[in-house]
């Protein structure tokens, strides 16, 4: 470890230790290094290969779920295969020991509650089971995955005639626990994001709620972001070591 980089440890951990509610707000930048791509990471992201309003939108959904599944199959496929990484270890280590309280995620990977965390709130849904358009019947990801295989159009259809969607929030839908997670933001004189470029609104705003207590911030992300200007500390470093460092230091690892 650099010597800025164990001035920043020191840093966080001082934070930590001082903060009577310390909550998270994770991104795709957690999950990079179990294999799953985030969307922005210029020429690697998902959005450099893909326009997500016409693949992921629930307007894409409804008028073409075929084309839609042609994102989305791989992506569950994946998701079947994949393990949580140190960031996701990190996390859970912290909450453990009593320094973090709560944990909000945009991502849909269930990687989080893999890795053990229990406070754990998925504003963006999770990938490990599909809903019914139609009807609301839930099915686990699997049963999706054998429904489209099973079918000439490679749609996943429920016996209703409805069709199976991820139980993911998609682009022109509603966060899902938007009020827990602004309720959870408001009561943190800590707030970390870890690995977010916080593009994506209204998750993007949640730093802000713990801001307007008078609560810190610290964001550890590769990507400047629009709060870096607000934080009391900003990383650009990877944010896997850099949460394995500041466990070690706190001697959990
Ligand atoms: P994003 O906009 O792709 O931002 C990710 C950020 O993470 C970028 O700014 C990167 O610079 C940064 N980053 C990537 N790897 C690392 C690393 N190892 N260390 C430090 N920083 C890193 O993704 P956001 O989560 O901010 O945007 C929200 C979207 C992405 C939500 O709708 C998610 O549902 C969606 N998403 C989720 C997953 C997943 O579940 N794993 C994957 C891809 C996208």
């Amino acid at each position: 470890m650099s010597e800025i980089e164990e001035q920043q440890v020191k840093k966080i951990s001082h934070l930590m230790k001082g903060s009577k509610y310390t909550v998270c707000l994770t991104g795709a930048g957690v999950s990079t290094a179990s294999g799953i791509s985030d969307f922005r990471t210029p020429g690697k992201g998902l959005w450099s290969k893909v326009n997500p309003i016409e693949v992921t939108s629930i307007q894409a959904f409804q008028e073409n779920p075929a084309r839609f599944y042609q994102f989305y199959r791989p992506r569950i496929e994946e998701l079947q295969q994949v393990s949580p990484n140190q960031s996701h270890h990190a996390l859970s280590q912290l909450e453990r020991a009593g320094y973090l309280h709560f944990l909000i995620t945009q991502n849909i990977d269930c990687l989080h509650k893999k890795a053990g965390s229990q406070r754990v709130l998925e504003i963006h849904g999770n990938l490990d089971q599909s809903i019914c358009f139609q009807c609301g019947r839930k099915i686990s990801s699997r049963l999706l995955l054998q429904k489209i295989e099973e079918n000439d159009h490679k749609i996943p259809y429920c016996q209703c005639g409805g069709v199976f969607k991820p139980d993911v929030v998609l682009f022109g839908e509603a966060l899902f626990n938007l009020d827990e997670a602004i309720d959870e933001a408001s009561k943190a004189d800590l707030f970390l994001v870890a690995g977010s470029s916080l593009q994506v609104s209204p998750a993007n705003l949640l730093p802000e709620y713990s801001l307007a207590q008078k609560g810190n911030l610290v964001i550890i992300n590769y990507m400047e972001t629009h709060l870096d200007h607000k934080a009391a500390v900003v990383i650009h470093q990877d944010v896997g070591l850099f949460l394995s460092a500041l466990c070690q230091y706190l001697n959990l690892l």
